[in-house]
């Protein structure tokens, strides 16, 4: 018999849901010995659409694919799970400033974080839904009553991650792959680090590869932390295919050992590393061991440049922090 995963995803009728769901349920994820059976969390009123999805993972007839629970209710989606990747929120309405998102979806992850700590006890938590450090932080701070460890609650940098991977490969004339120890300081917004100074390319510091520091930390930064916007902006929508495949980069990261001398990036809870304020869901280099243990990589080298940066961004997460005090 294979080993089962079983994964909830919220959200799942959403745009990111239409493109994670198919990937998760091929196995390509944990791979051809594990099975997956999902557990799907929608509100109400999108069940009829969450149906519609479901019949076309069904009509996928995917091999590995377990059962799958669709509910309206976080505590049965959250039975027993491996895995919970927290996509579900309201997108941010016309007008609507910063501030009020995180009013608006706050209380979604009260609920969900109570959920999570009764109904799954060994569980890994990835937070999608925007503004995803700080809700992350909301679950964090509910889940950890009921005993699940603060370590277990990310955020998603890994979009920020792969689009900077991208970029820097591009300037470099190579190949993606190249591309390693590539970390996103902070907060999933436009005031996220994303750090070229300790990336790598065939192994070489980035800079050296580069050589143009003037555009790493001019137009580079700026291309990373106004991505998404330029996504919106092309394509009307927000990303989702990009989007979908980085939450399941960071699965497949945290599920395996990462190679010596390599780290990604992840949001996870402070442990006082580089001074940061420990009490924030913020964007690190990471590594897992590979049985479930994400840690904060010590000792990389920041310039005044990137501390000035870091700072910033820290700052913002603070603030957005004190607008949800309420409710922990
Ligand atoms: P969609 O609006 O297409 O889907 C969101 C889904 O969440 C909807 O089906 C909605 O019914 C559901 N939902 C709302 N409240 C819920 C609740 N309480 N419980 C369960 N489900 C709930 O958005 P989509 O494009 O899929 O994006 C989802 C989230 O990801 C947004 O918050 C978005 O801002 C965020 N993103 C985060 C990214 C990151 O890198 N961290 C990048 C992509 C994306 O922008």
């Amino acid at each position: 018999m294979p080993r089962t995963v079983r994964v909830a995803v919220t959200g799942a009728a959403g745009q990111i849901g239409y493109a994670l769901l198919p990937r998760l349920a091929s196995g390509s994820v944990f791979g051809p010995d594990t099975r997956v059976s999902l557990s799907l969390l929608e509100i109400t009123p999108a069940l009829p659409a969450l149906e519609g999805v479901v019949m076309e993972l069904q009509d996928c007839a995917f091999p590995l694919l377990g059962d799958i629970r669709v509910t309206d209710n976080a505590e049965e989606a959250f039975d027993g799970i491996n895995w919970g990747l927290l996509v579900g929120s309201k997108p941010r309405g016309k007008g609507m400033e910063r501030g009020d998102l995180i009013k608006e979806n706050g209380p979604i992850f009260v609920g969900q974080g109570k959920a999570l700590s009764k109904a799954a006890a060994n569980v890994q938590v990835l937070v999608v839904g925007n503004p995803a450090n700080t809700n992350s932080l909301i679950a964090m701070k509910h889940g950890v009553k009921g005993g699940i460890p603060r370590e277990r609650f990310h955020a998603m940098t890994r979009l920020d991650q792969n689009r900077a991977m991208a970029q820097l490969a591009a300037k470099a004339g190579t190949d993606v792959a190249d591309v390693t120890n590539m970390t996103i300081w902070g907060n999933h917004s436009a005031t996220q680090y994303p750090d070229a100074e300790n990336a790598k390319i065939k192994g070489r510091p980035c800079t050296d590869v580069i050589g143009h520091v003037g555009w790493l930390q001019g137009e580079f930064i700026q291309l990373i932390q106004q991505r998404g916007a330029a996504v919106i902006a092309a394509r009307g929508l927000s990303s989702a295919a990009s989007a979908a495949n980085a939450a399941l980069d960071h699965v497949m990261s945290v599920d395996s050992a990462t190679p010596q001398g390599h780290w990604f990036s992840a949001a996870v809870a402070g442990d006082g590393s580089y001074g940061i304020d420990e009490d924030l869901i913020f964007g690190y280099p990471v590594r897992s061991d590979g049985k479930g243990n994400v840690s904060i990589v010590k000792g990389l080298e920041l310039s005044e440049f990137a501390r000035a940066r870091i700072a910033a961004t820290e700052k913002e997460l603070q603030e957005e922090r004190a607008v949800v005090q309420g409710l922990f």
